[in-house]
């Protein structure tokens, strides 16, 4: 009850603080931070206000925890996707609560999903080999969800791996990867894993243009050789994978091509790439020429890509492409003949590529301009259609007048980035320089409001902002430093997601999230009630085939099957014993373990290791699992149950015995 009481209190005072509360007003130098004393020891009755005098929180700090706060059992309203950069993995976040759910395994092995370690999920990673290279880590940057009819689904999340030139489609049936798509074409990407509004295609584009295929080309044919690419993965939705052979790309100049964008409703089969580099400067810092970073910014403008990109799937249909790989590339030359590709002026290296919640307008960033600059769509749309070109680019392209293609351009500040938006016509625009966001008004096309955040933020994101219809509520700003927020913990600082409130007149910062793995880029964020993850799997699954598994075991048919120097263990897992528990094999054996979790109940997780093997599967209720390995080292091994699964589950364990060849 008197708990109770405490909750009623705090209500009136928020009442009080909404009115007075200003929160992040003020700038960097002002928030100089403040060594927060440990709370004093307060019993449960003591006030509000003695429990807020001995931390030093103010009413602003108090309505945010209310607004945060989520009780133990309660609930968060939606869930973020985010990226984890380096680490090659997705983190899944609670908002408002900014608690995270769970790492997800996608680029890199995660051991605790037995992700990599042996398993059926091997095959996932095998499956992201590049020219025969295993590579276990990505520079994760761009996470999408699936959406249909514009709208998030709720289904699929695809995501990018920048350094390799990989995309994975994770499902959101159990939050698990199920494909690394490898592009055999490009040496990096970023404009990716972007959808259409109906995910026919998920879009990956380069980054650092590469000759084609992945070949070798010396720099001095940089303009002739090398090229940028934008393919289009076709997701076969009811597979719930890519199919690269029904896939296709299309040929792009060797500039620095950037983030991308699908258009949406009467932009939907038309793509935008921002881009820059248009100089072709390929370095050469030891030969005494400048680096690519002042090569690079030598124009004052360089160029939005207008891909119509229905018409280039038509094409290739019509056997306009040539194929490399394996892959249909259509070349640039049919590209920029057939009016595909389109180029119009973007002001000093551009960054973000945001098409606007009703498909009209696309907004670019400008990190050495001041601007944001929206395009309108129909504008491009019908000088392309009149074919009204200022001129043509080195390979053909043409290019409209950048004059006759804009909405108009707003005045952000320094270094604005990305664009996200909400339900009421305002946009909202990351400021990298100034370590702001800026809200701005679509309509007017005025700035409205800059919120200080803590610091340098790259990414900015809104609740379900890339859709049709945002729902407004929440912007996360995602921080590339965060300096003083944070207890230290060595030179390498966690970086900062900022929960927003974006509800009022005026945005209120909520919540500071440290995020200890990175360096995290973009993410997504979706309506908790449109994810309906399976609880377990029906028994005998192999989540990597979404099928039973025909090696599957059901109680009372563990066997031991030896053929010749093949040994096969068909076993079961169930509360507090694995089926059979030892097994017996000769020097040089190839082990094959079939192993299937006979439970049947939520949460009841097993794990699986046997020692010196490098072998660690996570057996959730359901699952199947299938891992083989040359027993080469003669001894005794003890396998266990690595969950702290029962009462008994130090008791979960058995012996794996190779006896030595002599
Ligand atoms: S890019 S901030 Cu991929 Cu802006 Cu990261
Ligand atoms: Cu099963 Cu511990």
């Amino acid at each position: 009850m008197k708990t109770r009481g405490t909750h009623l209190a705090l209500g009136a005072i928020v009442i009080g603080a909404s009115i007075v509360g200003a929160p992040g007003c003020s700038n960097k130098a002002e928030q100089a931070f403040e060594q927060q004393q440990a709370p004093a020891a307060i019993g449960a009755s003591a006030s509000v206000k003695e429990l807020m005098a001995a931390r030093g929180l103010s009413e602003a700090d108090v309505e945010a925890a209310l607004k945060t706060y989520m009780p133990t059992g309660k609930k968060d309203e939606y869930m973020i996707f985010a990226s984890g950069g380096q680490s090659g993995q997705v983190l899944a976040i609670g908002v408002p609560s900014m608690r995270l759910l769970k790492l997800i395994g996608v680029f890199t092995p995660e051991p605790w999903q037995g992700y990599g370690y042996g398993g059926e999920s091997d095959k996932v990673i095998a499956g992201g080999a590049q020219s025969g290279h295993r590579i276990t880590w990505a520079d994760v940057h761009h996470p999408n969800l699936s959406e249909t009819k514009g709208d998030y689904d709720g289904e699929f999340l695809f995501v990018n791996d920048k350094a390799n030139g990989r995309v994975a489609v994770i499902d959101l049936k159990d939050f698990s990867t199920k494909q690394i798509v490898p592009n055999p074409l490009v040496g990096s990407d970023h404009g990716g894993a972007f959808v259409d509004p109906n995910t026919n295609y998920v879009i990956e584009t380069s980054q650092y243009p590469t000759p084609l295929g992945r070949e070798y080309a010396p720099l001095s044919e940089y303009k002739t050789k090398y090229r940028g690419l934008a393919m289009f993965w076709k997701f076969d939705r009811t597979k719930g994978r890519i199919d690269p052979a029904a896939s296709f790309a299309i040929e792009l100049p060797p500039y620095t091509q950037d983030l991308a964008d699908a258009g949406k409703i009467g932009s939907d089969g038309w793509a935008f790439i921002n881009s820059f580099n248009t100089e072709m400067a390929i370095g050469g810092t030891l030969q005494g020429k400048p680096p690519i970073e002042s090569g690079a910014s030598q124009n004052d403008m360089d160029y939005l890509h207008v891909v119509d990109w229905k018409k280039a799937e038509a094409l290739v249909a019509a056997g306009r492409a040539t194929t490399m790989k394996g892959v249909r590339v259509l070349p640039l030359t049919v590209a920029a003949e057939e009016g595909v590709l389109t180029l119009i002026g973007e002001p000093k290296s551009p960054h973000g590529c945001d098409v606007t919640p009703d498909g009209t307008a696309i907004v670019v960033g400008g990190k050495l301009d001041t601007h944001a600059t929206v395009y309108e769509f129909s504008k491009i749309k019908d000088a392309i259609a009149a074919k009204r070109y200022e001129g043509k680019d080195a390979y053909g392209v043409p290019i409209l007048s950048f004059k006759d293609s804009i909405r108009g351009q707003v005045e952000i500040g320094l270094g604005p980035l990305h664009t996200v938006f909400d339900d009421k016509g305002f946009a909202y625009t990351s400021v990298f320089i100034e370590s702001k966001v800026a809200k701005w008004s679509l309509k007017e096309m005025k700035l409205v409001e800059k919120l200080s955040v803590h610091y340098n933020i790259g990414h900015i994101m809104a609740a379900e902002g890339d859709t049709v219809s945002p729902d407004g509520k929440y912007v996360v700003a995602m921080n590339k430093m965060s300096i003083d927020r944070f207890s230290p913990v060595g030179p390498l600082y966690p970086q900062n997601f900022q929960l927003i409130d974006v509800t009022g007149e005026k945005m209120r910062l909520l919540s500071d999230m440290p995020i200890g793995i990175g360096e995290p880029h973009y993410s997504q964020m979706i309506k908790m009630d449109k994810l309906h993850p399976v609880k377990m799997y029906p028994m005998g699954q192999n989540p990597y085939t979404d099928k039973i598994d025909p090696q599957a075991v059901t109680g009372g048919k563990e066997r031991i099957d030896r053929k010749g120097n093949v040994v096969d263990v068909y076993m079961t897992a169930i509360r507090s014993h694995f089926t059979p528990d030892q097994i017996e094999v000769n020097e040089g054996d190839t082990v094959n373990l079939h192993i299937t979790s006979l439970e049947q109940a939520e949460d009841q997780t097993h794990g699986f290791t046997v020692n010196m093997y490098n072998i660690d599967l996570s057996l959730e209720p359901g699952k199947h699992e299938n891992v083989s390995f040359k027993a080469d080292v003669p001894g005794v091994f003890p396998m266990y149950c690595t969950e702290f699964c029962s009462a008994l589950h130090l008791e979960m364990a058995g012996y794996l015995l190779v006896k030595p060849k002599n």
